[in-house]
């Protein structure tokens, strides 16, 4: 193996996605002309007091959104898929921290994966906090299938909330020996400042892959930019063949 090519001594490889990756399997970003937050507003349907004003208003939407998944059954592309064959191919850990609610990375094979902002499939008791499988509606009086007390609601990350697993994230950010960023506008935080996390260890090389510049391009070693389903697998093969320099 040559030392381009890395064990994994170099720490962890992080990368971070954003709803870019998903766009071409048909999911709307979110701050994209013609997204999400054209269609709606955060503080309609993307805040814990939007969901306590208006709950069946905050359920409809992500309702919405979860039929979408299900029915529609929307494919991974090859973003997705290049990221899974990285993380079987690469000798050392690849840790995939996720902002999408979507499922596209775990079909696509990806299994080293968190999703800080939640995940549609699931809901979660406002009382006992149980998390469940959930694939059907949600209505504002449906009840926890875990305790007598509570009702489900979307389990994902609002303004205003914590996202999941941030300890974890933030371990690897400070261990990892390359981080990449992929189909996010870098708007969002914490995510958007993993970069600086990452740069404050001073060892790690840091790449965004997306359309265009995002807010924090310039944080960014090297930036490329395309569409996921294309510059996502060109850095992979560059990466795996030990074209690229840690
Ligand atoms: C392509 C492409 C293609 C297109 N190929 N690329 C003031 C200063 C700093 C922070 C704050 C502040 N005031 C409030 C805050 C905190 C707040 C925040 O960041 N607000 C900002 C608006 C400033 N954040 C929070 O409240 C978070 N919690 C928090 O901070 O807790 C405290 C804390 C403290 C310390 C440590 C840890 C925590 C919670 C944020 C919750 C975000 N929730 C949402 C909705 C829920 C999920 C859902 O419904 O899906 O999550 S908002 C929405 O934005 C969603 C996304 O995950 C998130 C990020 O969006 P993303 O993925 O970047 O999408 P876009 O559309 O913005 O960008 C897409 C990109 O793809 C673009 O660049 C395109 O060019 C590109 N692209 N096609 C490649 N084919």
């Amino acid at each position: 193996m040559s030392e381009a090519h890395g064990t994994g001594a170099n720490g962890p490889i992080v990368v971070l996605t954003g709803a870019g990756i998903s766009k071409e399997s048909g999911l709307d970003t979110f701050r994209d002309k013609g997204g999400i937050w054209e269609k709606v507003s955060i503080e309609e349907v993307a805040t814990p007091e939007a969901f306590q004003a208006n709950p069946e208003r905050v359920q409809q939407f992500y309702n919405d959104r979860r039929r979408q998944l299900t029915q529609d059954r929307p494919e991974p592309n090859a973003g997705h898929t290049a990221l899974a064959r990285l993380a079987r191919e690469w000798p050392g850990e690849v840790l995939v921290v996720t902002q999408n609610i979507d499922d596209l990375h775990e079909r696509a094979g990806q299994d080293n994966l968190i999703h800080m902002h939640g995940e549609l499939r699931k809901a979660r008791c406002t009382d006992c906090a149980a998390v469940v499988a959930w694939d059907d509606d949600l209505a504002p009086a449906t009840g926890c299938p875990h305790c007598d007390t509570g009702t489900l609601r979307p389990h994902v990350v609002w303004f205003g909330e914590m996202p999941f697993q941030m300890e974890r994230i933030f371990d690897a950010l400070q261990r990892c020996g390359l981080f990449i960023s992929v189909g996010t506008s870098g708007s969002v935080y914490p995510a958007a400042g993993f970069v600086q996390e990452v740069l404050r260890g001073g060892r790690a090389r840091t790449v965004e892959l997306n359309l265009e510049p995002s807010d924090g391009s310039v944080l960014f070693h090297e930036s490329r930019h395309g569409p996921a389903s294309e510059v996502v697998p060109a850095f992979v093969d560059d990466l795996l063949a030990g074209r690229i320099e840690l």
